[in-house]
């Protein structure tokens, strides 16, 4: 069993200040001559019910895909989990399963992993896993968890390891495709991935 896709909203993350690459809008950098988050958007939207992209800046860029943008509602560039918190805030259904704007090697059973882990394990989270560690930023929580991150962030915490420990969360094993999570965060990656790309 998993969870039906339209009571699943995929949010992108591409709420970062990029700093590594030179503070430009890491969703909006050309790869291939295609911006980073079309990539995502193409893997992500046939696992899902609805799609959002949580942005700080460049909305009216990244309002051609037609899709819902939020911002993080805590001011200060806090980390995936204000854009997180923000989110879930916004989505109308049960469940929501995040992955960031630069990761361009999103399978196509991203969703349905983390969905059978999350119902097989009973548990509010799921979190990919790539045979050596969490990804956190690739995940799917259930809305009800919205007013314990709200808390979280509120008293200050940061950290999204941290919060995912307060909760029993499953894992998802990717570690038959670990390049899931090869993700671009210099220029110098830009290049890495373009040489992958035209591998495969
Ligand atoms: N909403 C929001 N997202 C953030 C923030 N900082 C980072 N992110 C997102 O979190 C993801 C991971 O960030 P990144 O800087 O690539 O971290 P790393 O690859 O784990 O070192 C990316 O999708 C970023 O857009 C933030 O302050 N707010
Ligand atoms: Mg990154």
């Amino acid at each position: 069993m998993s969870i039906p896709k339209d009571n699943i909203t995929g949010v992108i993350l591409a709420g970062g200040q990029a700093r590594r690459m030179g503070g430009e809008d890491k969703g909006l950098v050309r790869l291939n001559n295609k911006p980073m988050i079309e990539y995502i958007i193409d893997a992500i939207r046939p696992q899902t019910g609805k799609l959002l992209i949580n942005a700080n800046r460049n909305h009216e860029r990244y309002a051609q895909y037609g899709l819902e943008i939020v911002a993080d509602e805590l001011s200060g560039y806090c980390g995936p989990l204000a854009g997180m918190a923000s989110a879930l805030q916004t989505i109308k259904t049960d469940y929501m399963v995040t992955v960031p704007c630069d990761s361009p090697f999103v399978p196509d059973d991203l969703v349905e992993r983390l969905s059978h882990a999350l119902h097989d394990n009973d548990t509010k989270i799921s979190v990919a896993h790539n045979g050596e560690r969490i990804q956190p930023v690739f995940c799917l929580l259930k809305n009800t968890l919205l007013k314990s991150l709200t808390e979280y962030l509120h008293s200050g915490e940061r950290k999204i390891d941290r919060w995912f420990e307060q909760y029993q969360y499953a894992t998802a094993d990717f570690s038959d495709i670990p390049e899931t999570f090869d993700n671009i965060n210099t220029p110098e990656d830009i290049e890495k991935a373009l040489s992958k790309l035209i591998v495969n």
